[in-house]
């Protein structure tokens, strides 16, 4: 076929900063001529040496996905990239991202996504660069992304019709070849590798569990039916809205009890349901249930670190542990127990990239519904839910149950965040911009009980590559390892949203049934007054509580 690469003229927006997880706008904001192409060309540019490289691409099925997947090819091919691997429909989900990357020794890949954010026209969208290793592009990388982005004069596009992305097959595009892919097999054969398929397999064909998977319409729908329902036989109303929509029907894929209601009931009204579960947008978040028991992401993590053994692909044992700061502390007890590492890091998952590729990491959370391992270099939930399920299998006790022990022999972390949203964006950081100011007259404070030890300004030094990020959070400490930390996020498109991040430790079992809000009250308390959240927020509670 004729095709014959255009230079095309353009001009730099000046909001392309890439936040907490790629550049994420509204579809309105992405469909502005030369938008899109601006910031890819940024990425390409910010690349060394694309000529005969593979580029792996695709994206959670939003709104605009199938368009943007069309100008990212021919803009690939003008490039010079050798082969773009592109999942089928313009799909992947960002962990099966990650495994093909990795796999096809590409040398990066392409996401679209804005993740657990809504789609659709009026909702928005978003792009994120994976390097060679799977993981997100690290600060550098987006740095330079940025500056090019406002410099730029000029792309490239190849002048070329769009390649059916229906069917599996290659196509030549000038001299690229694009090889469009199924976007669920490598992605299950590594599951298979990881977890005791033939045990889990066995329980459901016996009849001996029942689980409930909410796929929330988004992507991770083909890829739990394959592998819950086809191959671990799971039985066919395993999964809920399976089909992945392009406004995530109406909804809000991001896999909490806000957003995850109609799942949660599910599980509540069913004894017969051992296991909930929920991923979100791009399919690397999760949420664990059992029946009238939620697992909160850290808890999870903990469960996870201290029963790693149990589990086939982590049998050898952990090399070490981290946790995202805001991130309760229940994983560093388990640590403690096991004699292995446990690393503190910002928020954001590029920042276990080192330490996973260094071999001092093997699992990694957040308290954003986020926990993975080594075996890729993102997220990954239905990873969490197989874990989980090869848990119940080994175990054969409820999740509660499970839980429960844990907490027994570990104490339990109440945690909480609460978040508020579309706050006026000059008052949020005006808010932590203040409560920087006054970190030194925070310590001898009290808070109920509580008395404020330490107030710092959180900043990490990566222990591999030595690079610096501060202002990663405001963390006031008290005495008895009770925490509160303050941070906006990096990841919304419309004014600001605070996040305040609660934690209260409890050894004795005999208080450890409290309910967690009313366990967080005193700490709750003092945030709001020494925030002064009224003021600066406008709202008399949270507009989310995780
Ligand atoms: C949020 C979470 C963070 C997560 C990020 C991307 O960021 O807090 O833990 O890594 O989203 O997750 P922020 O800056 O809004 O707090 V996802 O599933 O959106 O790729
Ligand atoms: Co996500």
């Amino acid at each position: 076929m004729a095709t014959e690469i255009k230079r095309v003229a353009t001009t730099p927006f000046d909001d392309q900063r890439p936040g907490t997880s790629g550049l994420r706008k509204r579809v309105r904001t992405f469909q502005q001529p030369h938008y899109l192409e601006n910031f890819v060309h940024a990425i390409f540019a910010s690349l060394d040496d694309c000529r005969g490289k593979t580029l792996v691409l695709g994206g959670d099925g939003r709104y605009y996905n199938r368009e943007a997947a069309q100008i990212i090819i021919r803009m690939a091919a003008a490039a010079g990239f050798g082969r773009i691997l592109v999942g089928r429909d313009g799909l992947l989900s960002t962990p099966a991202a990650s495994v093909v990357i990795r796999k096809r020794r590409a040398l990066g890949g392409i996401v679209l996504s804005a993740s657990h954010n809504p789609g659709g026209p009026d909702g928005d969208f978003g792009i994120k660069f994976n390097v060679a290793n799977g993981g997100p592009a690290p600060e550098r990388f987006t740095t330079a992304c940025y500056e090019a982005s406002r410099t730029i004069s000029e792309y490239r596009i190849l002048d070329a019709p769009d390649v059916d992305l229906s069917r599996l097959g290659e196509h030549t595009l000038g001299d690229t070849v694009v090889e469009v892919m199924d976007p669920v097999a490598d992605y299950a054969a590594l599951m298979e590798d990881l977890f005791d398929f033939d045990r889990i397999r066995s329980l459901f064909e016996a009849g001996a569990m029942r689980i409930r998977f909410d796929a929330m319409h988004a992507i991770t729908g083909p890829y739990a039916r394959e592998i819950l329902e086809h191959r671990l036989g799971a039985g066919p109303n395993t999964v809920i809205n399976g089909i992945p929509r392009e406004d995530f029907g109406g909804g809000h894929p991001d896999p909490n009890l806000t957003y995850a209601r109609a799942l949660v009931e599910m599980v509540d009204a069913d004894k017969s349901i051992q296991l909930g579960a929920a991923s979100d947008g791009d399919g690397d978040r999760n949420m664990i249930l059992g029946h009238r028991f939620f697992v909160t992401p850290s808890d999870s993590l903990a469960v996870m670190a201290a029963n790693a053994h149990h589990i086939p692909g982590y049998r050898s044992g952990l090399a070490g542990v981290a946790r995202s700061m805001p991130t309760s502390q229940a994983v560093d007890r388990v640590a403690e127990h096991l004699g292995i590492e446990c690393f503190e890091t910002p928020t954001g998952w590029k920042y276990f990239g080192n330490l996973l590729d260094a071999g001092r990491a093997t699992l990694c959370g957040e308290e954003s519904f986020g926990t993975s391992s080594n075996h890729i270099r993102e997220k990954d939930g239905l990873w969490a839910v197989l874990f989980w399920l090869n848990l119940l299998a080994v175990k054969g006790e409820s999740v509660a149950r499970i839980v429960g022990n844990h907490w027994r022999a570990f104490g339990r972390n109440f945690y909480s965040r609460h978040d508020y949203e579309e706050v006026d964006a000059n008052r949020a950081h005006a808010m932590v911009e203040g409560l920087r100011a006054r970190l030194a007259g925070l310590p001898g404070q009290t808070a109920g009980g509580l008395r404020v030890a330490t107030a710092d300004d959180f900043a990490y030094t990566d222990p591999v590559d030595g690079e610096v990020a501060e202002h990663q959070g405001i963390r006031i400490l008290f005495d008895d390892g009770s925490r509160i930390v303050f941070r906006l996020s990096g990841t919304g498109t419309a004014g600001a949203t605070v996040r305040v991040y609660l934690e209260r430790y409890e050894p004795d079992p005999e208080h450890q049934g409290l309910d967690t809000q009313t366990a967080l009250a005193d700490l709750i308390a003092y945030a709001r007054e020494v925030a002064d959240l009224k003021t600066v927020t406008g709202m008399e509670r949270p507009t989310v509580i995780t």
